[in-house]
């Protein structure tokens, strides 16, 4: 299978973990990046394949996908194992629904801050931690009976995992106010998977002389 990502995408970092969960080879392409963050010039298959022009996309033979939760659907039915949905219908409803909300909820608030780096006192900046200080809270009480979001580890925790790291980057932290939630990110961020795509992308960043967050420190030094 070949994914056509960047270095600092974190919907492409979805995908990628996902796969290496189930144990399939990916080929990754990483898209032009600019410096100014922005995928430019657009690679000619993400052109070709996804009309919102916007990576990750999946090309499996005669298979061509955009967008990660896509990607995810196809890899749950493609290689069953390890499933990453849960067994119950009940409760892949609500790992699909918590998915969705990392992704279309949680996420635009992470996207608001992008834009508000130089401001972050301003009012609009204040509402977008705010909307993701409520959301830990709202996961902080899920987490009260459980060790992962939905009721066993999903693409729900790969979602709002990788979410949270951007998050973190841009200036909405998760704290001791929700010490289940901390203690989930470490449960989480210990798994092969994930330590193995998140790391080239702290390592991106490094690079370039920009912050890595604390949480992740430890991880390049490795
Ligand atoms: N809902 C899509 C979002 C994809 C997305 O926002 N991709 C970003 C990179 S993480 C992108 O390609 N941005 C460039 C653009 O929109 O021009 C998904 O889940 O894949």
């Amino acid at each position: 299978m070949k994914l056509f990502t960047g270095p600092l995408s974190m919907f492409g970092a979805k995908a990628q973990i996902a796969a290496l969960e189930k144990g399939v080879a990916l080929d990754c392409v990483m898209v032009p990046f600019d410096r100014d963050d922005n995928y430019l010039p657009k690679h000619p298959e993400v052109l070709r394949v996804n009309p919102k022009r916007q990576v990750p996309v999946l090309i499996d033979g005669e298979v061509e996908l955009f967008d990660s939760t896509q990607i995810f659907e196809y890899l749950e039915d493609r290689v069953p194992e390890p499933a990453l949905w849960p067994r119950g219908v009940a409760a892949r409803a609500r790992a699909r629904q918590l998915e969705l909300k990392s992704d279309e909820v949680f996420f635009p608030h992470v996207i608001r801050l992008f834009g508000l780096q130089q401001e972050m006192q301003s009012p609009a900046a204040l509402a977008a931690c705010a909307g993701c200080t409520a959301f830990y809270a709202e996961l902080e009480v899920l987490l009260a009976d459980r060790e992962y979001l939905a009721d066993s580890y999903s693409f729900a925790d790969i979602a709002f995992y990788m979410a949270q790291v951007f998050a973190e980057r841009k200036g909405a932290p998760m704290t001791e106010a929700t010490p289940r939630l901390l203690a989930w990110r470490e449960r989480v961020g210990a798994r092969g998977p994930v330590r193995e795509v998140v790391r080239p992308m702290m390592l991106f960043l490094a690079s370039q002389g920009r912050p890595v967050p604390p949480f992740l420190q430890a991880l390049i030094r490795t």
